[in-house]
């Protein structure tokens, strides 16, 4: 590195957009959840493209790494810092204008560091709807989610990140700008390279632009909460659905009765708006488009609660009460994080091997593991769950050798039936060994030479994803 190095970062994004002191870096440094703590030689924050790609050529020319960062929201630690000080991090949230709505083509063209929350604002406020939605919305930025093609609690319906980006822009490793920002649904022409990019975690270039679909929203939503007593109810429930009605499911999101007592234990609950306690709660989410007569539906949901033997089921009939059904489900991983430092799984199966999933790692569990208790939540309806081990006693944590062994199991458990180990998180630093041990040698051998052609140097994202 040349000693005029920080010198000239500086001169490229100002003096006050170079945080060099420990008290400026560490929450860039640190992942959300306290878990990683990472030490950058700074952090960048440029405000337009033109200043990424004098950042990116400069730091290639010093040999430095480019951690890039959004809202800083992740869960696998790809936009940490590792602790050699060797890293800079470029935090993309100045990068954050809308550069076209376009309403007559359904799709908005905006900047990185934008939050979800704001893109859908901002689609709200032309009448259209930017579906992605995740708990950490207000935060995660646009970049972000593309980086770890995002999924959330309406994939079911509008799908993930990747379903919804039709073009991007990035900078790349010798600096070039590639503007790819297209509004096409159909373009057959070669490889569609900025596949790459969506959940490439920045280890490919950085990603400062992207145009994203936008869908019409439902006239109206039902929004309800049912106490189930198995998992089995909740995949009728949403067959029972879609055979009668169609794709109108947003979200058919599952939680246990774990996740119930450490709402009730550390957010504050008194006990949940169903009338009794149950083994599982269903949150479902219905579109109604021009059909949302409300008694109608409530006929219908009765029919649906007794496919799934369910005779416990509130239904939202205020907006309010809507919003305070969905932040049960979205205070889950809050709930856990004051539980003590547990550890995440984020795995996926074919959706009808979800009861044999939970089984598989249920079926002893207590036994062999008694100081922790198996947390299971997210996304039935697309097979993406979240099984999670966290300490019986608040404020503990779980030690190293029991934790390897219940990841172990649990992905052990979905490869069994045919899934994967990270359905919606990605990988980071921190399942860069499950990538080793769960992905295919032909798979591994592509992505790594896919790297060294976008990045011969190794400069974007050092020793995230690739094992
Ligand atoms: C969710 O579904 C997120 O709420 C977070 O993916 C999951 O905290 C987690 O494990
Ligand atoms: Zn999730």
């Amino acid at each position: 590195m040349s000693p005029d190095f920080l010198e000239n970062l500086a001169a490229t994004v100002g003096q006050a957009n170079l945080l060099t002191s420990h008290d400026d870096r560490v929450p860039f440094d640190t992942d959300w959840r306290g878990v990683l703590n990472g030490r950058s030689l700074g952090v960048v924050r440029p405000s337009s493209v033109e200043e990424v790609a004098n950042i990116v050529r400069l730091c290639a020319a010093n040999s430095i790494g480019i951690v890039p960062q959004g809202g800083n929201t992740g869960m696998c630690g790809g936009a940490t810092p590792d602790s050699s000080a060797q890293q800079i991090v470029v935090s993309l949230t100045r990068i954050r204008a809308i550069r076209e709505l376009d309403t007559s083509s359904n799709c908005m063209t905006v900047e990185a560091g934008l939050s979800l929350a704001e893109a859908q604002m901002a689609a709200t406020g032309k009448g259209l709807m930017m579906p992605l939605s995740i708990a950490s919305e207000g935060s995660a930025t646009i970049g972000g989610a593309i980086s770890t093609n995002a999924g959330g609690v309406n994939v079911l319906r509008y799908g993930n990140m990747r379903d919804l980006t039709l073009g991007i822009e990035a900078v790349l490793a010798d600096g070039t700008i590639w503007s790819d920002l297209k509004k096409l649904h159909k373009d057959n022409t070669g490889y569609d390279l900025k596949q790459l990019f969506i959940g490439g975690e920045g280890t490919l270039g950085i990603v400062t632009a992207a145009c994203i679909k936008l869908h019409h929203p439902p006239s109206s939503r039902l929004t309800f909460l049912a106490g189930i007593e198995s998992v089995e109810s909740a995949l009728a429930g949403l067959d029972d659905i879609r055979g009668r009605f169609g794709n109108i499911v947003e979200s058919w999101e599952l939680f246990s009765d774990v996740s119930a007592k450490l709402l009730m234990q550390n957010c504050g609950y008194e006990k949940l708006p169903v009338q009794a306690s149950h083994p599982w709660y269903l949150l479902g989410e219905l579109a109604l488009h021009g059909d949302g007569d409300e008694d109608i539906w409530a006929e219908r949901l009765v029919e649906m609660a007794d496919r799934m033997r369910c005779d416990d089921i509130i239904l939202a009939t205020s907006q309010s009460q809507r919003e305070s059904l969905w932040a049960i489900r979205e205070n889950i991983s809050e709930a856990e994080r004051t539980q003590g430092k547990g550890i995440k799984h984020d795995v996926s199966v074919p959706a009808g091997s979800i009861p044999e999933l939970i089984t598989s790692v249920l079926d002893g569990f207590e036994m062999r593991f008694a100081d922790c208790r198996i947390n299971i939540f997210g996304h039935v309806g697309d097979g993406n769950l979240h099984i999670n081990a966290i300490p019986r006693e608040t404020g503990h944590h779980i030690k190293a050798d029991t934790a390897a062994a219940i990841s172990e199991l649990v992905y052990d458990a979905s490869a069994a039936l045919g899934g994967s180990f990270s359905a919606e998180h990605g990988i980071g630093s921190m399942k860069t060994a499950q990538m080793a041990k769960y992905k295919r040698a032909p798979a591994l051998n592509m992505m790594r030479q896919i790297k060294s052609a976008f990045d011969p140097m190794g400069i974007f994202n050092p020793g995230k994803m690739l094992p």
